[in-house]
């Protein structure tokens, strides 16, 4: 049964295709600094977003023209899988990523639950062998079930512990099953609303708990994946936990969990936070944590994650720029955590804006990839730090340097002399670049 009759395999048609189902930039086999387009950017769909989201929000019912939620309970969970893997053939992306509760209806009970989990694995696994498709990551939903109201794993309540623990256990048991690459945890009410009635201390050692527990029940049966936190400011928790890259990496190391952990980013929590997304993938890539990518982008007249479809091709040139720096994504890959808009809710929506997302990642990619291949930007760099190679700043990089050496070296040397940063020309370089002109 096909849910997508008029759209086949979309193709890469080549910049100027006039074809809205075609890829302009995305060229599967087209290699940029030794690796293909495909190995570099490991695009994966997010099934809550495409296969299940309706386009319901807080004014209004959903309205997705959707040919599939014909059926309810597990026939719509099933003809969801058969969705997935049709979209994923037909847009060619090697991976997909899921919650639990995106793929099977949760029951009255923990045992219910699971059952219904353990019948749709099953097709969700027949359906990779038949396509070769992967999983990148899949996450337990831990946020939308009431019982979550005071959070999972910083709940107040011991009895919320042990549920998100048992849902955990059975997320890893699911990612072994289904050989996902990567494990997720986004702690969407893994915060605080009022610090009155909050024990940080106590929520945070019983996070980190939480985590360790995760570690070695993945050891013990085998998983092998990556395990990533995705930070994120705030939305639902007033403030959340895992506040932005910086935060989530010190909490890791202070409770000696940085070396099992690395951090999926997405682009609109960074905007949440005050950030670019490039600062993010900067501050991750320095501390060797830069694990995976949730792609969207926010809106900069909106306050609140509105994950976007990335089109940006600016901030996406910049992003891919700090993973080429870091060396590729590695185990993790380009997830789209990104939802159509409400007034797009005709099918052959998902399939546009999964091409927009993919050739701005693509172009994105190509752009990065020249600018890293002639230097212009690293020689500049070396240029503007260069004070520190020689004389007194090889001494402060080396160690020789104290303050009384650097208050003799400053007695001498009143006359300080700077030099411009002369950004504007570095800008304008920049869109010389993404113009294509470079
Ligand atoms: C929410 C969000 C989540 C995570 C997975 O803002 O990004 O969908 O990616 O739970
Ligand atoms: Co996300």
């Amino acid at each position: 049964m096909s849910y997508f009759k008029n759209i086949s395999k979309i193709q890469y048609e080549g910049a100027g295709s006039d074809n809205a189902l075609a890829f302009k930039h995305y060229n599967e086999n087209e290699v940029v600094l030794g690796k293909t387009m495909k190995e570099h950017l490991r695009f994966a769909v997010a099934y809550w977003h495409t296969m299940t989201m309706n386009g319901s929000d807080p004014f209004g019912q959903g309205n997705m023209i959707r040919p599939w939620e014909t059926v309810s309970g597990m026939d719509l969970a099933k003809a969801r899988v058969e969705v997935n893997f049709e979209f994923l053939e037909k847009i060619g992306a090697p991976y997909f990523c899921f919650h639990d509760v995106d793929v099977a209806p949760e029951g009255a009970t923990l045992k219910e639950s699971n059952e219904n989990l353990d019948v749709i694995i099953a097709k969700i696994k027949e359906g990779m062998n038949a396509t070769g498709t992967k999983l990148l990551w899949n996450t337990a939903n831990m946020f939308s079930n009431p019982r979550y109201v005071h959070g999972a794993a910083t709940t107040n309540n011991a009895d919320v512990f042990a549920y998100a623990a048992a849902q955990v256990k059975k997320g890893l048991e699911t990612a072994v099953e289904l050989g996902a690459e990567n494990y997720v945890f986004w702690g969407g009410r893994e915060g605080y609303e009022s610090l009155l009635n909050t024990d940080m201390g106590l929520e945070l050692d019983n996070l980190a708990r939480f985590f360790h527990m995760a570690v070695d029940y993945a050891k013990e049966i085998g998983f092998t994946g990556q395990f990533l936190i995705e930070p994120k400011p705030k939305e639902p928790s007033k403030h959340q936990y895992d506040f932005d890259a910086a935060t989530t990496i010190s909490f890791l190391q202070k409770y000696g969990l940085d070396k099992h952990f690395k951090l999926n980013l997405e682009a609109n929590h960074a905007t949440l936070a005050g950030h670019t997304f490039e600062h993010e993938l900067r501050v991750a890539r320095l501390n060797n944590m830069l694990g995976s990518i949730d792609a969207n982008q926010g809106d900069m007249l909106l306050g609140w994650d509105t994950d976007e479809f990335p089109t940006d091709i600016y901030a996406v040139t910049l992003a891919m720029y700090e993973i080429l720096e870091n060396g590729g994504i590695g185990a993790g890959g380009v997830n789209f955590d990104a939802k159509v808009r409400r007034t797009s809710f005709e099918p052959e929506d998902l399939f546009y804006a999964h091409i927009a997302g993919m050739d701005t990642f693509a172009k994105g990619l190509k752009v990065a990839g020249k600018m890293i291949e002639d230097k212009f930007f690293e020689n500049l760099l070396n240029d503007r730090y260069a004070s520190f190679k020689t004389g007194i700043g090889a001494d402060i990089v080396s160690g020789k340097a104290n303050f009384k050496t650097l208050e003799a070296y400053a007695l001498e040397n009143s006359h300080i002399v700077n030099k411009s940063n002369h950004l504007e020309l570095l800008k304008a370089r920049l869109n010389e670049y993404i113009y294509g002109n470079k």
